[in-house]
């Protein structure tokens, strides 16, 4: 099947036809990440591209995101399938301002997927929401996620409540999202970051001693 088509369904907004078309590549045979990795996000690019060029705007952005989302809610079993439970927990949200939530949702599916229980925090989180998060659930890795210049710098007042409040070694904290940069993470004294779900959640496991 040619993945062209479903990016097309993405930038369209087709939600119907995006969702007929994961399905059946998947009884096809067609691996989970192959879809996502080829047909869903070169599909939200371009919706970005669009967006940029003042072709689309926020309703449009909306449909694509909708779109994207009912065909990743079908992938999502097979992304989270996990064959044995690594006892870690993961926290992953969107940062303060921020409502983007696609990527991360992403992240959070692959950590699953290799055997760690994820928290979906969610968007618009403060600091304090992502650090209570963290200790109630005696978590240890917490994933952030912006996809804004402007709200970045939100996760670096995270790394800092956690060392103001002294809970900040008993954590992994690792950021992502378009705007990110490895040179911010360590400006922010964050402990990785990787452009995409699949290399962090490689980083990850590599830090947690996992195959
Ligand atoms: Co918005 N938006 N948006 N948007 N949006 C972008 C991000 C933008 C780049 C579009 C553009 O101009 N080309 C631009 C940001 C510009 C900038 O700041 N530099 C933008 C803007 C401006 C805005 C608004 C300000 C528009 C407005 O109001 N005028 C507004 C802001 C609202 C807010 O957040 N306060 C806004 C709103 C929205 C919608 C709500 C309509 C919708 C989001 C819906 C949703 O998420 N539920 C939306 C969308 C869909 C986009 C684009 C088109 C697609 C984002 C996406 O989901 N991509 C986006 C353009 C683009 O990214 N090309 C755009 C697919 C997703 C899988 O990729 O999230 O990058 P991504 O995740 C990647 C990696 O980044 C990484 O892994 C994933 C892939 O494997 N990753 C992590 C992400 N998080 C990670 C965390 C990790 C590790 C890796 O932790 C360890």
């Amino acid at each position: 099947m040619d993945l062209n088509e479903l990016k097309e369904y993405v930038v369209l907004g087709k939600s119907e036809e995006a969702e007929a078309f994961t399905l059946k590549a998947l009884s096809e045979g067609m691996e989970a990440s192959d879809i996502v990795n080829n047909g869903l996000i070169p599909g939200m690019d371009i919706v970005g591209d669009k967006f940029e060029n003042r072709e689309y705007y926020m309703p449009e952005m909306l449909v694509s995101a909708k779109a994207m989302k009912k065909a990743m809610a079908l992938l999502k079993p097979l992304l989270t399938k996990s064959g044995s439970s690594s006892g870690l927990r993961a926290v992953c949200g969107t940062v303060a301002g921020d409502l983007h939530d696609i990527g991360v949702s992403l992240v959070g599916m692959m950590l699953e997927g290799a055997g760690f229980e994820v928290i979906y925090l969610g968007v618009d989180k403060s600091p304090s929401e992502f650090l209570e998060s963290m200790k109630s659930n005696e978590a240890h890795v917490l994933c952030m996620s912006a996809l804004l210049t402007t709200t970045i710098k939100n996760m670096g007042a995270v790394v800092q409540t956690a060392i103001d409040t002294g809970v900040r070694d008993s954590m992994k904290i690792y950021v992502g999202g378009a705007p990110v940069t490895e040179k911010f993470s360590d400006q922010i004294g964050a402990d990785g970051y990787r452009p995409n779900a699949g290399s962090a959640i490689k980083m990850i496991k590599k830090d947690f001693g996992m195959n």
